[in-house]
């Protein structure tokens, strides 16, 4: 690997797409929220103004109903038109918004505020069919008097007298222009089965993203419609952009602050560890393995440690999987290999002692492997000790070809290679008849599995049968107890690690241990059984 760069470059290599997305996300987000909040906006306001409308029409429609019923009170069962004309006029003049008003017998107009005395259907005068005898309103195109405005009549018509009044359109019209023009709403009143009475242009639907919005309020006798083009949706969104985007910039900064945080952390760990090397923070401890048949210590695993400079422990699994995931896993095993060799160098290993490392994936498929190795075995040759590779199911799984390759020169050259955790990983049994291999870790979970001596283990007995027919000698890890031990030395394992034996220890406790303690009988079952 070529020396990790510093953390400007990796930021401006890997770091520019997600701030970049960190700080466009607000924005997009702000676009869509503010989108919607518009449309929320715009259906408020229309639903405001309907209603407004809508009181306007039934004040009109109160006020007329009003004047239909003192009309009806007038006493002209016996009189004349021309007796109660003064009256009509009168009423007709004092009160707002009519146009006209009259009086009937049934359907026909025999008295009227603007012609006097007369002979006419109502029908004739609003230019329309009319619903019947009866209390009845309805908006109308115009009447003959004034035939291009609309109008809204009012008319209670019983079988020989009757009133109407007729309210001009006028009156809508001025009110839905006040209320409506700002904003070009198109607004529209019907009354009764009527003919509907409009202001403004009817909007269209030609915009892809704002299609027009239209309220409809209703009361039983007048329907009310509001509509807003599709610029009244745009402006308010335009609006309500504007007013968020300052909030929005902060958004973006903040997240583009903890964005660059994030990646600044995620490149310091690997700086962290460069340090960590460069303080000697790490050291090794060596778990003893037992051999069984010569019932003395035939090795031990080298195992990473990281006492940071505050005095805090890194856990092993977690910073051997930042490392792995950082591409910091090839320097760190390669300091690991210096510390081994400096500390083989303090103390006498037996002949034929194994000393074991635990290999990643990565490291493996490096071009750099073979001759890492080679290095490390130069160092401690001379002490003696043969070095197993510890290999995971997992680190084995790509560039097969290499990987076996590098495997048969190492081997050729006396180091071993082990399949740590065997049975925890994906497809192991293919790996069994691709890789040179000379031992087996059994995965402590197998082991774990042994509960009494004649108890029943199936997968850990098939796992040593296995290796038994592939000629590979087995190691079970996390050997705990005497009952374990037991079990695992009358099916023929050959070597065993775990707490029964020895805990991991540094390696000036090695130094004392070996000697004195690495021969030591193993508790036995013999009294148990
Ligand atoms: O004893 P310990 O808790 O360290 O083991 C935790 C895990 O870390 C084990 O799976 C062990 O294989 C792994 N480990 C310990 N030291 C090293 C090391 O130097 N290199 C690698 N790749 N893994 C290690
Ligand atoms: O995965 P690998 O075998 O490389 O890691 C060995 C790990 O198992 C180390 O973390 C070591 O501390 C731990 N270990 C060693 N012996 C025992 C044991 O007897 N019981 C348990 N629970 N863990 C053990
Ligand atoms: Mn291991």
């Amino acid at each position: 690997m070529a020396p990790a760069s510093g953390t400007r470059p990796a930021l401006r290599e890997r770091g520019w797409p997600l701030l970049l997305a960190a700080g466009v996300f607000p924005l997009l987000l702000g676009l869509a929220l503010t989108f919607l909040e518009s449309r929320r906006d715009v259906q408020r306001e229309l639903d405001a103004t309907s209603r407004i409308l809508l009181r306007h029409a039934q004040t009109i429609s109160d006020h007329a109903w009003r004047t239909v019923n003192t009309l009806k009170r007038l006493e002209h069962n016996d009189s004349t038109c021309e007796d109660l004309e003064p009256d009509l006029q009168r009423i007709g003049s004092i009160r707002a918004y009519f146009r006209s008003i009259g009086l009937t017998h049934g359907h026909m107009v025999f008295c009227s505020s603007a012609f006097g005395p007369m002979r006419e259907p109502l029908a004739d005068v609003i230019q329309r069919e009319i619903p019947g005898l009866g209390r009845w309103s309805m908006s109308v195109e115009g009447t003959t008097a004034v035939r291009e405005r609309p109008a809204v009549v009012f008319a209670d018509l019983y079988g020989d007298v009757g009133a109407y009044t007729i309210v001009d359109g006028q009156y809508l019209t001025d009110f839905m222009r006040a209320i409506g023009e700002p904003r070009g709403y198109y607004m529209s009143v019907v009354i009764g089965d009527g003919h509907p009475v409009t202001q403004g242009e009817p909007p269209t639907d030609t915009h892809p993203l704002f299609s027009p919005l239209s309220d409809d309020t209703s009361s039983p006798q007048i329907m009310v419609r509001v509509s807003a083009p599709e610029s009244e949706s745009v402006h308010a969104w335009w609006r309500i952009f504007t007013a968020f985007l300052p909030l929005a910039a902060i958004l973006s900064a903040l997240c583009m602050m903890a964005a660059a945080y994030w990646l600044r952390r995620k490149m310091s760990y690997r700086d962290e560890i460069r340090r960590g090397i460069a303080r000697r923070e790490f050291s090794v401890q060596y778990q003893p393995v037992y051999d069984i048949q010569a019932g003395c210590c035939g090795g031990v695993e080298a195992l990473l440690r990281w006492q940071r400079a505050d005095g805090r422990w890194e856990r092993p699994d977690v910073f051997i999987a930042a490392a792995e995931a950082e591409h910091m896993i090839i320097p760190l095993t390669r300091h690991l290999f210096e510390l081994v060799a400096a500390d083989m160098a303090e103390w006498q290993a037996p002949r034929g002692f194994h000393v074991a490392v635990n290999v990643a994936a990565e490291h493996l498929q490096d071009p750099t492997f073979v001759a890492d190795v080679r290095r490390f075995a130069a160092q401690i040759a001379t002490h003696g000790p043969r070095i197993t590779l510890e290999l995971t199911e997992r680190s084995l799984i790509s560039d097969r070809k290499e990987v076996v390759t590098a495997l048969h020169t190492l081997r050729a050259e006396g180091v071993d290679i082990a399949l740590d955790d065997f049975g925890t990983g994906h497809c192991a049994m293919s790996y069994l008849q691709t890789f040179p291999l000379d031992f087996l870790k059994i995965d402590r979970g197998f082991v774990n599995a042994i509960e009494s001596l004649d108890g029943d283990a199936p997968v850990l007995d098939a796992i040593i049968a296995l290796s038994k027919r592939l000629a590979l000698r087995t190691v079970a890890e996390g050997v705990e107890t005497a009952v374990q031990l037991a079990y695992l030395k009358r099916q023929g394992v050959l070597y065993v690690q775990g707490y029964l034996y020895a805990r991991p220890m540094s390696s000036d406790a090695l130094a004392r241990w070996l000697p004195t303690r690495g021969c030591e009988p193993l508790p036995s079952t013999d009294q148990i059984v």
